[in-house]
């Protein structure tokens, strides 16, 4: 895998609301290739440990609660520039902030339940990827 990868998340607030599908086409129709999929759901130490640069932030418990507290769909993505197109794909971390067209503008509930996540480095990507993925479970 190189810099052409990022990892994503369809959040518990996306797939309670019957949002997998729709997501998944707007990924698909903005280039992105699928190498690795799956529905899943994180315990409270692995949401704890996903977010742990988050620790000090006022909202991590909250955050931990809601990351654990269904499924969600992880994914493993490729494309060219796959970081920071993927961030403009989804918008700002508050839906009432992003831009019209953008995932989290269409499909968020709010700041904190906000529908998808977007790795933010091409290393966080890797990292993120193998986090959630064995090697055997990306093509
Ligand atoms: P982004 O996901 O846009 O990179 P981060 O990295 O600042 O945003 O935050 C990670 C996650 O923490 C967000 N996706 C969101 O679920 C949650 N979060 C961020 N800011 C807040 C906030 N002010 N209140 C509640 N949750 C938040």
């Amino acid at each position: 895998m190189s810099g052409n990868i990022t990892f994503t998340m369809i959040k518990p607030d996306a797939v309670a609301d019957g949002h997998i599908g729709a997501i998944l086409g707007k990924i698909s129709e903005a280039g992105y290739k699928v190498k690795a999929l799956k529905l899943t759901q994180l315990t409270i130490s692995d949401a704890k440990k996903f977010y742990e640069v988050h620790a000090e932030r006022p909202f991590y418990g909250e955050l931990v609660d809601f990351m654990s507290s269904g499924p969600m769909v992880a994914a493993v993505l490729e494309k060219d520039n796959a970081v920071e197109d993927f961030r403009t794909l989804i918008g700002a971390t508050n839906p009432a902030e992003a831009a019209d067209g953008t995932l989290r503008k269409m499909f968020a509930r709010s700041v904190g339940e906000n529908a998808v996540h977007g790795s933010d480095s091409d290393e966080n990507a890797l990292i993120e990827a193998s986090f959630h993925f064995s090697g055997r479970e990306i093509f």
